[in-house]
This record gives structure tokens, sequence and C-alpha cells, in this order.
């Protein structure tokens, strides 16, 4: 059984050399120009808020031989507002039509509050970085996927988070169109503001050098590579900085099952299965992994829990 090395699981932001980029676009440009054309392509509701997420560096596979295929990370989903089967989800998000552009907005204890769309983000925040991070579900299965986007508090510096701003509070798209959405939703999620603040969490709007699918949680969505996948909302249409702690959706639901801070945790059995290990997506359902503290991430937020218990179900 192969075991994470420390070195796995740290961030890698890639810098790319320009002509390398031109390049890959030279192909990818193309590729995209006869899609669009002759049907509704992946890329069609994204562009009236900018053309700029094809300019994303393709993705190789050779650059992150154990990333999980693309094709997995967008074939096998979480996404109840949609549909309660994972192999499901991809298919029930093709009558769901986001809008164009996609607006977030930042607001709350705020000196600066915004609503930006992804032109905006693109013009104030520059090219989305590309990350692989590990992305451990609460229901023990795990996978590697490579996110384009910014540190979020890249944008939350942007608004100026006042004194007064303790906890960030996400909010999800939830509307009719989406054909679970009375039996599931409004999705809301929430960290402390030293956790949003964190260089890992990510604002993102893309994958494997692709435009975030619906499936995924496009046009944009939060990752918290740490914590459990559930605190990864999707479709995020606000972002309010509040002084108290948000409550979740699933914290409502099931508190003892999903509490607030869900950060990864080998020691911390959900009640009703162990999280010791994992199934990695793509691998053979008998072949388990061991889950690591905070899912490989614990020398990086460190700091963030002293003074907190650890191995409580707080975690
Ligand atoms: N709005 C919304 N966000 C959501 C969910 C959801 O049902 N609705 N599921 C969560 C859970 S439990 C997981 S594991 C991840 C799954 O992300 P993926 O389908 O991109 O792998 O999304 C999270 N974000
Ligand atoms: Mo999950």
């Amino acid at each position: 059984m192969k075991r994470w090395k420390d070195s796995d699981v740290t961030p890698e932001a890639l810098f790319w050399n320009r002509r390398e980029v031109v390049r890959t676009l030279g192909f990818a440009g193309l590729g995209t120009l006869l899609a669009t054309s002759t049907q509704a392509g992946p890329l069609d509701w994204l562009t009236g808020g900018s053309k700029a997420l094809d300019d994303l560096p393709r993705v190789s596979p050779e650059t992150y031989p154990d990333a999980t295929p693309y094709e997995l990370f967008t074939g096998h989903n979480n996404y109840y507002e949609f549909s309660f089967d994972k192999e499901e989800v991809k298919h029930k998000v093709r009558s769901w039509t986001p809008a164009d552009p996609w607006m977030i907005r930042i607001d709350g204890e705020v000196s600066k509050p915004m609503t930006l769309d992804l032109g905006d983000l693109m013009r104030r925040l520059g090219e989305p970085e590309e990350r692989l991070y590990n992305f451990r579900c609460v229901e023990a299965w795990f996978g590697r996927f490579i996110w384009n986007g910014w540190p979020l508090h890249r944008l939350l510096k942007l608004v100026e988070p006042t004194s007064d701003a303790k906890f960030v509070r996400f909010v999800t798209y939830h509307g009719k169109d989406m054909p679970n959405w009375y039996r599931f939703g409004p999705y809301e999620e929430g960290l402390r503001i030293d956790e949003a603040m964190h260089d890992l969490t990510l604002l993102t709007v893309g994958a494997y050098g692709h435009p975030l699918q619906k499936q995924n949680g496009g046009p944009m969505r939060i990752v918290v590579p740490w914590k459990y996948g559930l605190k990864s909302g999707k479709s995020l249409v606000r972002i309010e900085l509040v002084r108290e702690q948000p409550q979740t959706t699933w914290e409502a639901k099931a508190p003892r099952e999903y509490p607030f801070y869900s950060n990864v945790d080998p020691l911390v059995d959900h009640p009703r299965w162990s999280q010791a290990k994992h199934r990695v997506l793509g691998g053979h359902f008998w072949e388990k992994e061991l889950t690591l503290p905070f899912n490989g991430y614990a020398e990086e937020i460190a700091g963030l829990y002293k003074g907190m218990p650890v191995g409580q179900r707080l975690f």
C-alpha cells in the first residue's frame, strides 16, 4: 500500500513560461472554436464574463502522474441540489444554465463591499494559480485534484475586512432550475477568518486547466483541502464576513456528524463509520490508504488550531 509522502501533498504552484502557454493555446483555442461553433460547449456559459479562462494552461497528465483522472473528477460528484446519485450529477447539471456573467458578492464586515464577475477577478487578481490538492470526502473517498484559482485571502484583502470580521459565511446558488432544489439546499458553509485567510484556502474557477464544470461547482467554488469535502461549497454567489460563527447546512442537519470545523482527522470516527482510511478514486474499491491528519496538510496549518483540543468531535 502506498502512503503519501509529505512532499506529495504540498501544493505546487506551476509557473508557466509564456511561450509554452502560447503554444498550448494555439491548439486549445482552435479546439474550443470548433466545439462551440457546432454545439453548446462547456465554455459557453462563461464567455460573457470573460474569455480569459480560455487562456489557462492546459494540464498535461505527465505533470501530475498522481492526479485523479479528469473523467473521474467530473464524473463522480456530490452535488445534492442536482441529485443524491454521484453518477447522475453530471447529467442533471445539463439543464442548468448559470447566470452569465456569474456574479459574486463580497460584503458584511468589510470597508469595501464588492460585486465582481469572473472578468473583474481576472483583472484584479491576475492569472489563476494551479494547485494539486488532496481531497477527502467525509464518506471516505479521496482524490487528488488540480485546481485553478487564487488564494481567497487575495480577494478578502481587496474588500478590507473590519476588525469585527471573525468568520466568513459562504452562500451558494439555490434555485428552482436545480432539479433537486426542493429536497436540498440552500447550501451554506463557513470558516473562521484565519482559516479563510490561510494560503491553502482557494477560490477556484477552473480545474485541470478547464473552466470549472457545473458538476464540480462552476462557475466559482471554494476549496479547503485540510477539511472534509463538504466544507468546499459549490457555485458560490456570496461571501459574507460576519461577527458570529455562521450555521452551516450540514451542521444544522447533523451537528454530531458534520460539525462546523470538520477537519480531516483519522482518529475521530464518523458516528457511523471509521475515518482511518479512504478509498482512492480510480483505484480498486477494496484498496485503502491511510488518511492523514488534516488530510496531509498538518504542517502547513499547524498554527491555526493551537490551544484547541485535538482528537475530539470538534475536529
Ligand atoms: N452546493 C453544494 N456544495 C457541495 C456539495 C453539495 O451537495 N452542494 N457537496 C459537498 C461534498 S459532501 C463534497 S465531497 C464535495 C464534492 O465535490 P466534487 O463533486 O467536485 O468532487 O462538494 C461539496 N460541496
Ligand atoms: Mo463529501
